[in-house]
């Protein structure tokens, strides 16, 4: 397989290869619906703008699907899986081709992809290259390579019996994606969906539809059978509704808000009981014992909480350092903080863009002013940066005590609440003392510590001695109300595929 372009490791651009240049004017193509292979107007004749948070200015008009539009995406998706010839009868190997194909699209058209990812969310190009684009196509490669490997058993059972089992796809899968990532959420969908052989309606974010539009260009180009994708850009009231509630749409796949995510269960269960996958948020505990590695203790807090702006469902949103490193660990921690570059996101030195919308400032904001009220020290940042739209300083809060809000809520936006702790017990109690589940990070020396903090902690994933180690082999999800379901890995597997049991029954025993 040829070599990713200028690979990272851990996120640090290789040197040796060149850094990749944005596009400095790109013409947004497809701003329609997509539908069958065909771009489409609203059935309603109605578009919604799609702003760049960085400069506050309209990047185009894109067409606004609704119920309609949902329902005739469903029609193409229903047929395209029932058809049998050329979708589910298409040999296993050639599904997998398909997908090596779109990442052989993706890894060409790159730059493209990563210039409109920051047009429309405002993370840093660099970013947008070397660890939104570089996990879609890692994603998409790994479940090419699953696509002729996905097989049932053998069971034995009486001795005049044959039973095996069939992991079918499960029809038409809906996928309902955020702002915060917005191509890497829609291809961790997408890749599993599509090796099982299912066929899908996206919606994407409604701050964040083009790269998923851009997509459907690359699916046609690959050459999916019309009807296998489908994409409807609109908003989460009409459009995602349409989705959660539609009668033919047989699974589902879900990251954003843990309300919205409710909504959705909720409607699954009015409706046909669709099966559900969920990705929501985290209030991530970031344990620092005082025996840990401290320069990469504090370097992968800060990259924890502050990466993607804040705005990631892994942010590590409550560190917790053992007293006798806690003023130490706050003082270099203010460091980075101070030293975080905040600017335009196509400037390759910009570390931190803006955040996606007016919305989430405020909220942000507001959980600042929260943090200033109820106690806690401001230690650097706590404000927007003057004049600048949607930018907020990098925060840092010490004297965190659990009680207060941004200690509890998910804040998604650049804030750092560093909590203090005296022993082991007491932070396991307190990590755990959330809803959420997400994922947690421990650093330490000690083996035996590490060990005990990996299975008390209950949460998706634990990290030890590092922070947003991430895989496409490796399940990601939640616990508790982090979520259901898992995504990436081996485990995927099983939210995108319907296992069925076939008993024979011979009519003579073998002799
Ligand atoms: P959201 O949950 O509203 O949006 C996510 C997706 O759900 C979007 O595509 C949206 O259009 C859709 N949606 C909204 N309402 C819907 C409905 N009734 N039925 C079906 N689909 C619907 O998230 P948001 O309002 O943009 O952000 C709010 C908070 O959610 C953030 O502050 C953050 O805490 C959290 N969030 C989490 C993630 C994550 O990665 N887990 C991503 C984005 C936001
Ligand atoms: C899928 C994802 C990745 C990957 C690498 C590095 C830093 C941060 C993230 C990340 C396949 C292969 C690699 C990251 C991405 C999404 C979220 C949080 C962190 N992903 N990465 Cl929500």
């Amino acid at each position: 397989m040829a070599a990713l372009n200028g690979a990272v490791e851990n996120g640090q651009p290789d040197r040796k290869v060149p850094l990749p240049r944005p596009l400095r004017s790109l013409e947004v193509k497809y701003t329609k619906i997509f539908i069958n292979n065909e771009w489409h107007e609203s059935t309603s004749g109605k578009k919604f703008p799609t702003y760049n948070p960085s400069t506050l200015e309209k990047i185009c008009d894109v067409e606004e699907g609704d119920k309609p539009d949902v329902d005739n995406a469903v029609e193409a998706a229903k047929a395209a899986f029932q058809r049998g010839a050329p979708w589910r009868q298409m040999d296993a190997l050639s599904r997998g081709r398909l997908l090596h194909k779109l990442a052989d699209l993706l890894e060409r058209d790159r730059v493209i992809l990563a210039t409109l990812e920051t047009m429309d969310t405002g993370k840093p190009f660099l970013q947008a290259y070397f660890i939104d684009l570089e996990g879609c196509i890692k994603t998409l490669r790994y479940y090419a390579g699953w696509a002729d490997k996905i097989q049932g058993r053998t069971i034995p059972v009486d001795e005049n019996f044959v039973c095996f089992t069939r992991h079918e796809p499960m029809g038409v899968c809906g996928a309902i994606t955020p702002w915060n990532f917005p191509l890497l959420m829609l291809v961790w969908k997408m890749a599993p969906a599509l090796c099982c052989g299912n066929t899908l309606v996206i919606k994407p974010a409604e701050q964040t539809p083009l790269t998923s539009l851009y997509i459907g260009s690359l699916i046609k180009e690959v050459g999916f059978p019309p009807g296998v994708v489908n994409i409807v850009p609109g908003y989460g009231p009409t459009a995602g509704a349409a989705i959660s509630t539609h009668h033919s749409i047989d699974k589902i796949a879900f990251t954003g808000s843990t309300k919205v995510g409710k909504l959705i269960k909720e409607a699954a269960s009015k409706s046909n009981l669709k099966r559900v996958t969920l990705e929501l948020g985290g209030k991530n505990p970031c344990i620092v014992c005082a025996d840990a590695d401290l320069d990469l203790a504090v370097e992968c807090a800060h990259q924890g909480v502050f990466f993607n702006q804040g705005q990631c469902c892994t942010a590590a949103s409550r560190v917790f350092v053992e007293e006798q490193i806690y003023p130490e660990f706050v003082k270099r921690s203010v460091e980075y903080a101070k030293k975080r570059l905040v600017g335009d996101p196509f400037d390759a030195r910009t570390e931190q863009g803006p955040q996606i919308d007016q919305n989430q400032f405020d909220k942000i904001l507001e959980l600042i002013e929260s943090g200033k009220k109820e106690g806690a020290k401001l230690e650097c940042g706590g404000l927007a940066i003057e004049d600048r739209g949607l930018f907020i300083k990098p925060t840092v809060f010490s004297e965190v005590t659990d009680n207060m809000r941004i200690a509890k809520e998910e804040i998604f936006g650049p804030v750092q609440p560093i909590m203090k702790f005296k022993s082991i017990e007491e932070v396991i109690r307190r990590a755990n003392s959330t809803e959420y589940g997400l994922t947690a990070a421990v650093f330490t020396k000690n083996l035996d510590r590490a060990l005990t903090l990996a299975s008390a902690l209950q949460s998706g994933t634990v990290w030890i001695n590092c922070y947003n180690a991430l895989y496409a082999q490796a399940p990601f999800g939640g616990f508790k109300m982090s979520g259901n379901g898992r995504e990436l890995g081996e485990y995927a597997l099983a939210e995108y595929t319907e296992v069925k049991t076939v008993t024979i029954k011979l009519s003579q025993k073998s002799p």
